[in-house]
C-alpha cells in the first residue's frame, strides 16, 4: 500500500493520468528475475547457503540443481526467495492466487484468470495477452522475493492475480489465514511427466538424459515441485474443507469443456458473467483468446530467450492435449505410474488418470 502511494506521488506531478496508469500497469512493466532463481546456490551470497547446500539434491532433470526443501523438490536458487516469501509476504484481501504443479496447465490458467478478472479493463482487440506471454501478465510470486521484485509486486494495481508453484503446506500463514481466493490446476501425472521431460530436454544440452530415466525419478517423486501426489492432495484436501477458498481444476476437464470451467472460475472469484456478457459472447471470447491454438501462434509466444536457449513455444505451448503420454510411455510404464497415483490418492475421492 505504502509503495503504491509513493509511486503515485512520484509520478502524478509530471505525467498525465493515463501515462501514470500505464506505468503502474503490471502488464506493461517487464520483470525478469529468472536469472536469479537459476543461479547455483554456491554463486549466491544467501545467508541460507550452507543450510541449502546440506539439503538432499537431485541433479538429473535440469541444468539447475533441485533440493528437497520442506518435503518438496525446488530449484536451489529459488529457495532463499521462498524463505523470504514465507516470512514477508502480506496479501491484499483482493489478491487471487493461481497455483499449480509444474506443467499442469499453469500458463493456460494464468491467461484465463487474468482475462476473467480484468475483463472490464481490456478489450479483446488490444488485449495484453496478444502482446505478452501469460507469465508476464501473471507473475510467479516466489522469484519476486528479492528487493526490486517486491517494489514491482507492490506496484501492481488491485486486484492482483499472482502465480505459485509452491505446495500448500509451504505457503505463508498470511495467505492460508486470509480469505484470498486460490485457483489450483493439476493434471494426469503421466502427461505432467511428459511435459516436464520435454521442458527439461529443451533446457539442457545433455542428450543422454533419457525418458526412461525421467520416468524413474518422477515415480520416486524427485521432480520439480514434486512429489506430484502430495502437492495435489494438499490442495485437494483443503479445497474440500474450504471450497470458498480453493477452486480445484483438472486440466483434462478444462480441455473437455473450457467454457464451463471459465464460468466456474468467474463465479468462484465473485465476478460471475452477467446475462448481457453471455449474450455478447464474452465467455467465448475469453475461451478463444486463451486457447492453445491462439496463444501458441502469437509472435510473443514464439520467442526464444536466454541467448536463444529457452524456446517459449516448446516449453509452454507444446501440444496442449490430454493423453499425449500414449506417445511416450509403454503400457507397462503407464500402469505402474497409474498404480502409484491410485495408491497415493486412495480414499481422497480424486481421480487423475482419466484418459
Ligand atoms: P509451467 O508449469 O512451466 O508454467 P504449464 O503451463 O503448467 O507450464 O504447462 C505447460 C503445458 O500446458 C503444456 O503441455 P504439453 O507439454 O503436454 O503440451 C502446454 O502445451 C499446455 N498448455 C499451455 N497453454 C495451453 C492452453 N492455452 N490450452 C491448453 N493447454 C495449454
Amino acid at each position: 500500500m505504502m509503495q503504491d502511494s509513493l509511486l503515485s506521488e512520484n509520478h502524478v506531478s509530471s505525467k498525465s493520468q493515463q501515462e501514470n496508469e500505464e506505468e503502474l500497469d503490471p502488464t506493461l512493466i517487464p520483470w525478469h528475475a529468472e536469472e536469479l532463481i537459476f543461479l547455483p546456490i554456491e554463486e549466491t551470497d544467501s545467508p541460507y547457503k550452507d543450510h541449502i547446500l546440506a539439503l538432499p539434491q537431485e541433479k538429473r532433470w535440469l541444468p539447475y540443481n533441485l533440493r528437497n526443501y520442506q518435503g518438496f523438490w525446488e530449484l536451489e536458487g529459488i529457495i532463499p526467495h521462498i524463505i523470504a516469501f514465507q516470512n514477508q509476504f502480506k496479501p491484499r484481501y483482493t489478491d487471487v492466487f493461481v497455483a499449480s504443479f509444474p506443467k499442469c496447465g499453469t500458463t493456460w490458467l494464468k491467461a484465463i484468470a487474468f482475462s476473467v478478472i480484468h475483463r472490464n479493463k481490456y478489450d479483446f482487440v488490444s488485449h495484453p495477452l496478444l502482446r505478452l506471454n501469460p507469465h508476464d501478465c501473471v507473475k510467479f510470486l516466489e522469484p519476486l522475493f528479492c528487493e526490486k521484485g517486491q517494489v514491482y509486486l507492490e506496484s501492481i494495481p488491485s486486484p492482483r492475480v499472482l502465480g505459485l508453484h509452491l505446495a500448500y503446506s509451504m505457503l505463508p500463514d498470511s495467505i492460508i489465514s486470509s480469505e484470498c481466493k486460490m485457483i489450483y490446476i493439476c493434471r494426469d501425472p503421466k502427461d505432467a511427466l511428459v511435459s516436464l521431460w520435454h521442458m527439461s530436454k529443451n533446457l539442457q544440452a545433455d542428450t543422454s538424459f533419457l525418458f526412461s530415466e525421467a520416468f524413474e525419478i518422477f515415480c520416486e517423486g524427485r521432480s520439480l515441485a514434486g512429489p506430484i501426489w502430495e502437492h495435489v492432495l494438499e490442495y485437494w484436501n483443503e479445497s474440500l474443507i474450504r471450497p470458498n477458498k480453493i477452486l480445484f481444476l483438472i486440466y483434462e476437464d478444462m480441455v473437455a469443456d473450457p467454457l464451463e470451467n471459465v464460468k466456474r472460475l468467474s463465479n468462484f472469484v465473485g465476478h460471475p458473467f452477467t446475462k448481457e456478457e453471455e449474450t455478447e459472447g464474452v465467455i467465448d471470447k475469453i475461451v478463444d483468446i486463451c486457447s492453445f491454438n491462439k496463444l501458441r501462434r502469437l509472435d510473443v509466444n514464439k520467442k526464444r530467450e536466454g541467448g536463444d536457449k529457452f524456446d517459449i513455444n516448446h516449453t509452454f505451448f507444446r501440444k496442449g492435449l490430454a493423453g499425449d503420454w500414449k506417445n511416450h510411455l509403454t503400457m507397462e510404464m503407464a500402469e505402474r505410474l497409474d498404480n502409484i497415483t491410485r495408491l497415493k490418492l486412495e480414499g481422497s475421492g480424486l481421480n487423475l488418470s482419466k484418459c
